[in-house]
């Protein structure tokens, strides 16, 4: 029992969800929900201001810590709200594992939701990262 409960909570401290959020500006990090690959944000501008165009940079590893040649989508939306963005973002493959998003605005302030999806030749994950639009 007292096992199992270890097991438990090594899982929950594995788990994507339960990361505690990159203690570094502009950096969202997390595992997908297969647990197959490991997500990297990096926005560009660090802090995008409300109402302004912003890029993100995503970079996939496996589970070696490789970068991972997976093609990316990524979309964001306010999940409480049911709505998304007001811009279709493009994508663009800029090294392996490293795609970059452009043309991102968030029109509110509020908890937004990054949806990204990677898949690759051996793989596919997908995972959900928050990020806290202030109101500026
Ligand atoms: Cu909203």
């Amino acid at each position: 029992m007292r096992r199992l409960l270890a097991y438990a909570l090594l899982l929950a401290a594995c788990s994507g969800e339960r990361e505690p959020p990159a203690p570094i500006a502009g950096r969202l990090a997390g595992t997908g929900s297969e647990g197959r690959y490991r997500f990297e944000l990096v926005l560009d501008p660090p802090a995008p201001r409300l109402g302004e165009r912003f890029a993100v940079e995503t970079r996939i590893y496996d589970a070696s810590g490789a970068p991972a040649d997976a093609e990316v989508r990524l979309d964001a939306t306010m999940p409480e709200h049911g709505h998304g963005m007001q811009t279709v973002p493009s994508h663009e493959r800029v090294g392996i594992g490293t795609w970059r998003s452009e043309g991102l605005r968030f029109h509110m302030p509020g908890s937004w939701a990054f949806q990204i999806h990677a898949k690759g030749t051996a793989a596919e994950d997908t995972i959900d990262l928050r990020f806290e639009q202030p109101p500026r």
